[in-house]
């Protein structure tokens, strides 16, 4: 099993032209081993106004198989943490709540956009500038990940 991670991660990085160069070998857990029929599109990450909050992702992502898919772990390389969030109310207040998991229907699309699903972004290293990418990983349950550039915007910029 540990042998095929390894040869996974191999191939990945020779594809990518060794797209992440500070990342040790064991921190490789990015290496996409992704699940038939996901894709993701238009990914951006939105930088905080305040530098030291949160930055916000957003993507489409689309489930062409015939089996749903849950969404359960998203990290975004060049942040301390990043959560799964749900933008909501509480005391009619705005609020975000934290998410476990969240299915991509089969057949289905689902978006995380501005007021709604969203990955939190928590403690952007210096790196993370607008007109960059960052590279998102998501984790769907069972252990499939998909990798993908999210194009790294300014506070201002169109989300
Ligand atoms: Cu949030």
């Amino acid at each position: 099993m540990r042998n095929r991670i390894w040869i996974a991660v191999a191939l990945g990085l020779a594809g990518m032209g060794l797209a992440s160069c500070g990342e040790k070998p064991q921190q490789a857990q990015t290496a996409p081993e992704a699940p038939a029929g996901i894709s993701v599109t238009n990914a951006r990450l939105m930088l905080p106004a305040v530098k030291g909050n949160p930055g916000a992702v957003y993507f489409d992502v689309k489930n062409d198989s015939d089996k749903n898919m849950m969404i359960r772990a998203a990290s975004v390389a060049g942040a301390g943490s990043a959560v799964l969030h749900q933008m909501g109310t509480w005391n009619n207040q705005p609020n975000m709540d934290e998410i476990f998991q969240i299915d991509v229907p089969a057949k289905g699309e689902l978006k995380f956009e501005p007021g709604g699903l969203h990955v939190m972004a928590n403690d952007l290293a210096d790196t993370v500038a607008a007109g960059g990418n960052a590279e998102v990983t998501l984790t769907f349950v069972g252990g499939d990940k998909i990798s993908f550039p999210a194009e790294v915007r300014a506070a201002g910029d169109e989300r």
